[in-house]
């Protein structure tokens, strides 16, 4: 208890503080976009003009050469850049604008390089490059785009999509700004646009104009609208037009959607390669990007559905997510505050007599040695007591992931005893972060002092991967969750570079294990502020703290300064300071990099070291990896989870518009917190959010150390809920599986909007408070407190689409593109089964191992033409490559259900049971009672195996075990009736 309370005393008192230091500095920088002098860029620079200009069949170059003085407005001009459009694909188009000297002896701005971010690939195979067209000023490739371009006033151009003649980038009436340390570039948008993506925050779905949207990856607990952990510079923008009898595309204004027309809609994607901070404005029918360096880098994706564009941005770009294992689907228990074997033991246990489905338990930070990664604490979280846990965790069929923070305990150089062998270890190969004098870079983290793993070291990966899999000859985990990886740092700049005395007695850590004289001691005395003092004495080493808030830098010709640029970015943390919270921008990477100019993948390679770390703990199993910060293509190794959200109904709401901004991006598993991490819940809230997150890809209950417990069993209510949402969640698991299996090969999404499932209907193109998992299943959760019914539309319905309630099997009556009142009170989550779909299901079990060796059904629901199809994919469930895999594809008519499987993959349970919803059979065809009688492979099947209820106009076939006397899916089958 003692150490409870400590740490709950030390974790708030540390924030706070840690929120004072800033405050008692008086004058606060401000971010430019509130800042009313602040200067506009699109006034004041003079923009270029092209000249050189040249094109081949399949791209178009010129030369920008600035069009006046400098303006130097938030850095150095840079007078020459080199501007290449480069056509690479049918649907797929690259602009890249770079400084033309880049060998220039004062250069000093940043270029990416492609090993740090791959850049965008052509499949060239598939590429028919046909033919150019030009006019004086616009040339147009093949039948896809074209570019039309002006000198007047300054360069400017358009991108359109030939098809339609929709343009769909246009940098007409704005200046190019092109600075060492400032880059803006402006593209006008149609009225009423709906874009999406340009994450990662916490906002609705369809992004709203009036926004400044900052990309800058921070450790902040998830407020509305600001930079958070990851950085995703892509957006998806989908316009809405009506056909008229011409053929003529009209616009269609926001939501007014007429169901009776004929409506269609053309997604195109951006992606801007570049990883430096970042802010997009989104005004009236224009969008302002702007970025803190590197070069313009920008992929276009012509769709035209966003499921195109989705693929195409994963395929072509940042690569297709990683396949989970058939377990990770299962449920996942976690907190802050589980502090010893014995009470992992108890959870379980606790979970066992609730009868509530469990899969994975985790440990947060309670585990380790003074939060040291890599380390167990040898009371509470010994070894050999770790072992027996462990073993008994798994003969039960479940898992167990632990985490593990970025950064490195720095132990204190003049106490010879204290070791800690990782750091040795990294420090012997030189795999960390450096300040801009070559020494170490020491921030602060929970351990104390702390050093940071280089990425671009050639030996990092060796040395994380070798940790990895030393541990785990201790402690058998099945999976790491990653935090702090943006990275988080406690400290402003290299602070442990001037106390070195600063160790883990006077850390964090030991604050929280409840010394009662520590919090006085780490602060540095009586004044919390003296943390930071010294730190302003050495200009080389890291920023100040002290004087940081006063300064914004004026820009010096050819000279920048990383710390404190011109332009200051709306980061969330205190002054906006890109240090705060985090390594200062100024800590340097092995090849020379500063921090400033890659500190938005400083996370996604860190996700990166830890897959292939995992492979090499087991190089046959896919790696299991959660990850709070990330980049574009972090969906190639981990999964993501919303981060410190908390427990409000309106963070549960915003839970959907996260998951579907993460499935644009390619990290198709996440979900947040269930109930909440920061503050407390309440029974009713963690009801409705254990059974809203029970359709999320990633199902995990987390906990803030401070917070009343909120296991499912701790309500009765809850325990309900929970078993009534996970029935379903584990029956679909074959379902999850296949989406899963569909996204890692082809880029498709698992959780949709309902507009990417009916993208000709204007007025979906809002909606995130309900979502599809993937095309077959709509979710219709309620967000709101004490209601007992919840509105929602089913999309579709004027076109013929038919929606049957999960629950009773029945088609539901709802008018097309108006809200449907259903009832929904507490513990009943409304779920509904799309027409023209074929779900595969298991039976639910209390382990996905258990629920995986149980029998087959199959759920077909009819559309209104009488026809459904699914499929399922199967494997081992766990193998990198599987030898054997398995796809059945399925089909239903009024009379006939189809199995083809294809592959060679032996499932071993039986198919059990066939339902076929929307039935119409003539009653008369019926026999011994409503029984029906039906062929399999032209061979009577008994007739008590169907039963037709008219009422329902359900069919159910049962009993279909002797016809798989193997299993499931050994070879196709043909029932007849
Ligand atoms: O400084 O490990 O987002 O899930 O419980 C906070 C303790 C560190 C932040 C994570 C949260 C985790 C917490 N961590």
């Amino acid at each position: 208890m003692v150490y409870f309370k400590g740490l709950l005393a030390g974790y708030w008192l540390f924030s706070a503080i840690h929120v004072s230091v800033f405050a008692n500095e008086g004058a606060t920088l401000i971010a430019n976009i509130d800042d009313p002098e602040a200067i506009d860029a699109q006034t004041t620079c003079p923009g270029y003009k092209a000249s050189n200009i040249k094109n081949t069949d399949s791209t178009f170059e010129a030369t920008l050469s600035l069009a006046g003085y400098s303006c130097n407005v938030y850095g150095t001009d840079v007078d020459s850049l080199d501007f290449i459009v480069e056509y690479l694909q049918e649907d797929l188009a690259k602009v890249s604008i770079t400084p033309t000297y880049l060998d220039s002896s004062n250069d000093s701005w940043f270029i990416l390089p492609d090993y740090l971010v791959p850049p965008t690939k052509a499949n060239k195979l598939n590429f028919k490059r046909s033919y150019v067209t030009q006019d004086e000023n616009q040339i147009t490739f093949g039948d896809a785009f074209s570019i039309e371009w002006s000198n007047e006033p300054s360069f400017q151009f358009k991108l359109k999509r030939v098809s339609n003649q929709d343009v769909i980038f246009d940098t007409f009436n704005s200046v190019l700004v092109f600075e060492n340390q400032f880059i803006e570039f402006v593209t006008a948008l149609p009225a009423d646009y709906n874009i999406y993506g340009l994450g990662e925050h916490n906002l609705q779905s369809r992004l709203l104009e009036n926004l400044t949207l900052t990309l800058y990856a921070t450790d902040i607990p998830v407020p509305i609208n600001s930079n958070l952990y990851g950085s995703h510079p892509f957006y998806l923008d989908t316009r809405y037009f009506e056909l008229d009898d011409d053929g003529n595309h009209i616009p269609v204004a926001r939501d007014r959607a007429d169901q009776s027309k004929n409506y269609v809609s053309y997604s195109h994607g951006v992606f801007f390669r570049n990883t430096h901070g970042q802010e997009i404005l989104t005004h009236t029918q224009r969008l302002t990007w702007r970025s803190l360096g590197g070069s313009i880098d920008l992929t276009f994706y012509l769709g035209p559905s966003q499921e195109e564009v989705t693929k195409s941005y994963q395929v072509n770009t940042v690569g297709l997510p990683a396949m989970q294992q058939y377990f990770t689907f299962g449920y996942h228990q976690c907190r802050f505050g589980y502090h010893d074997w014995s009470t992992m033991d108890d959870l379980v246990s606790n979970f066992e007599k609730a009868e509530i489905p469990l899969e994975n338990v985790w440990n947060d930070i309670d585990y380790m040695k003074k939060f040291r990664d890599f380390t167990n604490d040898p009371v509470n979280f010994g070894y050999g007591e770790g072992k027996d846990f462990l073993n008994k965790l798994h003969d039960g069929g479940r898992h167990y992931i632990p985490i593990v923070d970025a950064a490195i305990y720095f132990p204190n150089p003049h106490d010879e005893n204290d070791k800690y062998d990782t750091y040795t270890r990294g420090a012997a190969d030189d795999v960390f972060l450096k300040n801009p004098d070559g020494s170490l870079y020491i921030g602060t983290v929970w351990p104390g002092n702390a050093v940071f793993p280089d990425w671009h070291s050639p030996k990092t990966g060796a040395f994380w991967a070798n940790e990895l899999v030393t541990w785990h000859e201790e402690i058998v985990f099945d999976g790491i969750w990653i935090d702090m990886n943006e990275p988080a740092s406690f400290c402003v700049g290299s602070c442990g570079s001037h106390d070195r005395d600063m160790d883990h007695l006077r850390s964090p850590s030991t604050l929280l294990r409840g010394q009662s004289d520590g919090l006085q001691n780490y602060f540095g005395g009586s004044d919390p502020t003296n943390m930071t003092d010294s730190a302003s004495e050495e200009s080389a080493i890291g920023p100040s703290a002290s004087s940081a808030f006063f300064l914004r830098s004026t820009p010096t010709p050819g000279v920048r300064n990383v710390n404190y640029p011109p332009y200051v970015i709306n980061n969330v943390q205190g002054g906006h300071d890109l240090a705060a919270h985090t390594v200062s921008p100024n800590a340097t990477h092995f090849d020379g990099i500063q921090e400033y100019d890659v500190h938005n993948i400083y996370g996604y390679q860190l996700l990166n070291a830890t897959y292939y770390g995992l492979l090499e703990v087991n190089s046959a199993k896919r790696p299991f990896i959660i990850g709070r910060g990330t980049f574009a293509g972090s969906g190639k190794w981990a999964g993501h989870w919303g981060g410190d959200n908390w427990s409000t109904w309106a963070n549960m709401f915003f839970s959907i518009p996260h998951a579907l901004s993460f499935s644009l991006f390619g990290i198709p598993m996440f979900g947040v917190d269930t109930c909440g991490f920061n503050g407390n819940t309440n029974e009713e809230l963690c009801s409705r959010w254990m059974q809203l997150s029970a359709f999320f890809p990633f199902y995990r209950n987390h906990n803030n150390i401070n917070a009343v417990s909120q296991e499912p069993y701790r309500w009765a209510s809850v325990t309900d809920a929970s078993k009534t949402a996970m029935k379903i969640r584990y029956a679909i698991l074959p379902y999850f599986y296949t989406l899963f299996h569909l996204a890692h090969t082809t880029g498709s999404t698992v959780m949709r909007a309902l507009a990417w499932e009916f993208p000709n209907d204007p007025s979906l193109a809002g909606i995130d408070a309900q979502f599809l998992l993937g095309p077959s299943i709509m979710i219709i959760p309620v967000l709101e407190p004490q209601v007992d019914h919840v509105c929602a539309v089913f999309p579709g319905i004027q076109q013929g689409e038919v929606w049957y309630d999960w629950y009773n099997q029945t088609a539901i009556s709802a008018q097309p593109g108006i809200n449907t009142t259903i009832s929904a009170p507490l513990g009943h989550i409304p779920v509904y089964l799309r027409g023209g779909s074929i779900i595969p299901t298991q039976e639910p079990a209390l382990t996905v191992r258990d629920a995986r060796n149980s029998e087959w059904s199959l759920i077909a629901a009819l559309s209104s033409n009488g026809t459904a199809s699914g499929q399922v994919y199967l494997d081992d469930g766990q193998s990198v490559n599987p030898e054997s895999t398995l796809d059945v594809l399925f089909e239903a008519t009024q009379h006939r259900f189809t199995i083809s499987p294809q592959g060679d993959w032996k499932e071993s349970n039986k198919l059990a049971n066939i339902t076929i919803l929307g039935a119409t059979l003539p009653v008369a065809s019926a026999m011994n009672g409503y029984g029906v009688s039906v062929k399999a492979d032209g061979r009577d099947l008994p007739p008590v195996s169907a039963i037709y209820d008219p009422n329902s106009h359900i069919l159910y076939i049962t009993k279909l075990q002797s016809m798989t006397p193997d299993g499931a899916f050994r070879k196709g089958i043909v029932l007849e009736w």
